[in-house]
């Protein structure tokens, strides 16, 4: 059996391509979950996708993945800016996670440029649009390969 990544959208990414397509583009969440599943077919990752305007759904999520995923990715929206309890979750479970936005949220308004997530992610992907997602599942895919990031790549 392939190990289990899950792909975890926060806050609002159920409207993606339904609005404001300036700055998210015009892809639906449909469209995220099923280029995430090709990627992770084409990795040799079982890829699971769920999406929540809830916190505490994100913490449960979370939580699951202790004893269910090898790793996740995570698009927590507007809550990577404020949730205390979703880096509790990622630092309680040791799960690695990648924390993925869509816009360079740099480039935006000052509150987007605080994250409680980034402090306990095994890496942050910024402004590469959907890509973000495909390499982020990269990442975790090489990183269950080969544990020590620090260690060379031979493949
Ligand atoms: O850039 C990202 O991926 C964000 O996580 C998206 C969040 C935002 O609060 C973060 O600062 C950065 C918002 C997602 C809202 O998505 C919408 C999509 C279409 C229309 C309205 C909102």
């Amino acid at each position: 059996m392939d190990p289990v990544v899950f792909v975890l959208n926060g806050p609002n990414l159920n409207l993606l391509g339904l609005r404001e397509p300036a700055v998210y583009g015009s892809s639906t969440l449909a469209d995220v979950e099923a280029l995430a599943r090709a990627t992770g077919d084409r990795l040799g990752l079982v890829v699971e996708c769920r999406q929540s305007n809830h916190e505490g759904d994100l913490v449960d999520w979370i939580q699951e993945a202790r004893t269910r995923a090898r790793g996740i990715v995570l698009n927590a929206g507007a809550l990577t800016h404020t949730s205390v309890a979703i880096h509790d979750a990622i630092r309680g479970v040791g799960v690695p996670t990648i924390e993925v936005h869509i816009s360079n949220v740099h480039a935006r308004e000052s509150f987007r440029h605080h994250s409680y997530i980034s402090p306990v992610a095994a890496g942050v992907i910024v402004g590469l649009g959907l890509d973000g997602y495909d390499l982020a599942l990269q990442a975790l895919a090489r990183r269950i390969k080969r544990p020590d990031p620090s260690e060379p790549i031979t493949a």
